[in-house]
């Protein structure tokens, strides 16, 4: 059994900051559930246009507000605590927070750990060997 919290995170390179967000990453690939769950900050103000080209990513939002954009279709949600939204065909998707959110992100394949987005908003692709 793995028992981890937050403040294991705190102050690591496993707490990772990029421009409107800050991902606190508690589950990573090394931990093998085949999945990595992070409890992320999205910042007031913030507007995120993201494509996960090589990872499906699920993600519950249980403070704040705020809204996506799924930018295929056009297609605009609210978020609000208790709604939850899955990138099931690596969509291309415009995250907006109203005020600061706080999401519970689950990634398949798992990150592991200190990945930022590249220029197109996507994590590479870290292989086994590496983990
Ligand atoms: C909600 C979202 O996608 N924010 C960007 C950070 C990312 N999800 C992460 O690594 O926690």
């Amino acid at each position: 059994m793995i028992v981890r919290s937050l403040d294991d995170v705190l102050g690591t390179e496993h707490e990772v900051k990029q421009d409107g967000w800050t991902s606190r990453r508690l589950l990573l690939r090394k931990h093998g559930m085949g999945f990595s769950l992070h409890d992320t900050l999205v910042h007031a103000g913030a507007c995120l246009e993201m494509r996960y080209a090589n990872h499906l990513e699920a993600v519950y939002c249980v403070e704040g507000r705020g809204s996506i954009t799924h930018v295929d279709s056009g297609e605009n949600y609210a978020i609000v605590p208790g709604t939850v939204y899955a990138l099931d065909a690596h969509d291309r998707h415009i995250l907006r927070a109203e005020t600061q959110m706080r999401m519970v992100c689950v990634f398949n394949p798992p990150v592991s750990g200190a990945e930022v987005h590249d220029a197109t908003g996507a994590y590479p692709l870290v292989n086994e060997v590496q983990g």
